[in-house]
């Protein structure tokens, strides 16, 4: 029988589990990448295992995350993530090189491999045809250590593609597409593969800014085949010797086939505050907008920027709007430098943000009050942009383009009335290259002293899973609660490295007083708790979304579903992760509620239901969990630092 292109990459990793749809599997990992917001935490964990050096084929520390070193707190990470990589083999990308996810796939992407993130965009290297998937930085921490990576078996969904995007119509309209097709929830344990006529029509950047966002549906992670053009992509980088062809065998099955005619998209966007509100730009009309950010890692690529640099040649920015560019990397600058692009964004009134995550993850850039900001991000959760009011829509870089000019939303297609032709951009042959911004181990020689400085702490440990739990319902939240909610990032990132300071702002966006509460729970010596409504957890791989709540004593989360990574997360910081068996429960239970769970040892060993007692009601309820065997040892283990040092002892 036929395999398709996710079957193939795993059936060479699947190192243990069978490969059963739903079974657990684990896989060898080629490749590993960090950056800086989750790579100090996840190179503590690292070092605190013990190994001398990196195990895993490539590994890459990317700084591009906290680059606005407003005190000396990022700085010190920085020193301390260069000292590291130079200490223990890994390749160390310094601030100024680039978001992780476009100079990974420009640098060092591989066809066929596989690649562990410790960020959630990860999947944009499936635009290469490599199996990218993001995950909490212990988990990547584990795979350089040489250990597998564990996930469940997919269930593979192809994307079939036929026809051509039209004129104006971009590869950020098709993940859009796919959003509105999907939502952004109930996708766990899926996989996205691309396939059909129209793969061959779209670039490798292209392929890219979709797999990158797949991220928001919360698959696992999407793929397209690795073909002639991923060849001429890598051939453009010097790589060409890292080219293979992937591709699905023609009889290959999937668990369900959609099919997107790209002849028939439109411009769309996501309106505030989910990437899966969507809606097509001509539906939303002409609302004013205020800001227009162009960048991140779905759409910071070569093409992207020449695509704007060509439609605002000769324009300039419309006086109600603030424009921001930030190119993808250092690659990118150098190439849009040579082919006359720069001028025109800078000379239509861009302001020029550094090559790293910036606005995207509201570390700048910040819009005004009740703004309307149209960033070509993925993502718009409410408070992300830091600033609350703001409302935030994605968009394609030629819809933000068009608003640049226009000064309010416009179908870019409407730009040829005003005699602005749509931009054709080829990609070049041959990029100009330099890799003088990583420092690569070799030349790092000799014994190097790991620098810490005062804002780096030990990485906290977990306890090991108590029998019984007795606590407090902390926060009762709603439906779809992100990372971004549960922790922001923005600018109090710069205190990944210090949990307890970073705890503070628990759950600030929705709950500014979670963080007084949970610490008058915890001194009272009752546990926390938080129960919440579908797919918890969304969005970005953060383990501290998962770390300060471990450290502010919350011991259980009980959701109507919860997103795959911020669930293993929990698991290996030792918090209990669990469901209502019956969703009505989730209405019966009020913050601020005591509740008591028992036998929680026996109850797991033997698979069967935990029973939770509602102290302040009065009522018994039973919750449900799904955990492997494994992943139930890390929990009675106190953690997954914990259960490495035990099972390698
Ligand atoms: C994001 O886009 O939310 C981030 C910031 O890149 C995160 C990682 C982090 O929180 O450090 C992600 O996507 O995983
Ligand atoms: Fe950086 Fe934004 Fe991409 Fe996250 S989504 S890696 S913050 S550019």
């Amino acid at each position: 029988m036929g395999k398709n292109i996710v079957e193939k990459i795993l059936a060479d990793h699947i190192k243990k589990g069978k490969p059963e749809r739903g079974a657990e599997i684990g896989i060898h990992i080629d490749q590993t990448l960090t950056q800086d917001a989750t790579g100090t935490m996840a190179y503590l964990q690292f070092e605190a295992m013990g190994i001398p050096r990196v195990k895993t084929e490539l590994s890459v520390s990317y700084i591009d995350h906290n680059t606005v070193q407003i005190g000396y707190e990022n700085a010190d990470d920085h020193k301390y993530l260069q000292s590291v990589a130079g200490k223990y083999g890994i390749i160390y990308s310094r601030a100024g090189n680039g978001i992780c996810h476009q100079v990974h796939l420009e640098r060092f992407g591989k066809p066929g491999e596989t690649l562990l993130g410790a960020d959630s965009h990860t999947p944009t290297g499936g635009g290469i045809g490599m199996l990218a998937i993001g995950a909490g930085g212990l988990d990547v921490a584990v795979a350089m250590a040489g250990g597998l990576f564990y996930m469940i078996y997919p269930r593979v969904i192809r994307i079939n593609l036929t026809g051509r995007l039209q004129p104006w119509v971009a590869a950020k309209d098709v993940i859009l597409k796919v959003l509105e097709l999907f939502s952004t929830k109930g996708n766990v344990g899926n996989i996205f593969e691309y396939g059909g006529p129209g793969v061959k029509t779209l670039s490798v950047p292209e392929r890219a800014t979709i797999t990158n966002m797949g991220a928001e549906c919360g698959v696992t992670t999407s793929i397209f085949p690795s073909d002639e053009l991923t060849r001429e992509f890598l051939k453009a980088q010097d790589r060409e010797s890292d080219w293979i062809e992937v591709m699905a065998d023609p009889d290959a099955k999937y668990a369900q086939v959609v099919e997107i005619n790209l002849n028939d998209l439109e411009p769309l966007a996501a309106t505030p505050h989910s990437p899966g509100n969507i809606r097509t730009v001509r539906e939303i009309g002409e609302i004013v907008v205020d800001q227009v950010c162009i960048g991140s890692c779905t759409n910071s690529s070569y093409k992207d920027m020449m695509t704007v640099a060509n439609i605002l040649k000769g324009q300039k920015l419309h006086p109600g709007v603030s424009f921001v560019v930030a190119p993808g990397s250092k690659q990118v600058i150098e190439n849009i430098i040579r082919d006359s692009g720069f001028a025109s964004i800078v000379s239509a009134g861009a302001r020029i943000a550094e090559s790293a995550c910036g606005f995207c993850i509201g570390n700048s850039h910040s819009p005004k009050t009740d703004a309307v900001s149209l960033r070509t991000s993925n993502r718009n959760f409410l408070g992300r942009t830091g600033t609350k009011s703001a409302n935030a829509y994605l968009v394609s870089p030629e819809t933000a383009a068009a608003a640049v000019i226009t000064g309010k939303f416009t179908d870019p297609r409407d730009l040829e009335k005003m005699g602005i032709a749509y931009p054709e951009v080829k990609m070049p042959a041959r990029f100009y290259l330099d890799d003088s911004m990583f420092i690569f181990p070799e030349k790092t020689e000799g014994k190097i002293e790991i620098y810490r400085g005062p804002n780096i702490g030990d990485p906290p440990q977990a306890e090991p899973l108590r029998d019984k739990i007795s606590g407090i319902v902390t926060l009762k939240a709603e439906d779809k609660i992100t990372t971004d909610h549960i922790i922001p990032a923005g600018s109090k990132m710069k205190y990944r490295s210090n949990v307890p300071k970073y705890s503070e702002y628990l759950f600030e966006v929705i709950d500014p007083t979670f963080y007084e509460r949970a610490k008058a729970i915890k001194a009272s010596g009752k546990d926390n708790i938080i129960v919440a409504g579908w797919s918890y957890g969304q969005g970005s791989s953060r383990e501290h979304a998962a770390i300060c709540p471990m450290y502010m004593g919350v011991k259980a989360v009980l959701t109507k579903s919860m997103e795959r990574i911020h669930k293993a997360n929990l698991i290996n910081f030792g918090i209990l992760p669990l469901h209502f068996k019956n969703e009505v429960e989730y209405d019966q239970i009020d913050q601020a509620d005591e509740l008591e769970i028992a036998d929680i040892k026996k109850s797991l060993e033997k698979g069967q239901d935990l029973f939770v007692k509602n102290i302040t009601k009065g009522t018994k309820f039973a919750v449900t969990y799904e955990l492997s065997p494994r992943e139930k040892e890390i929990l009675l283990a106190g953690g997954t630092l914990s259960y490495v040092k035990k099972i390698t002892k």
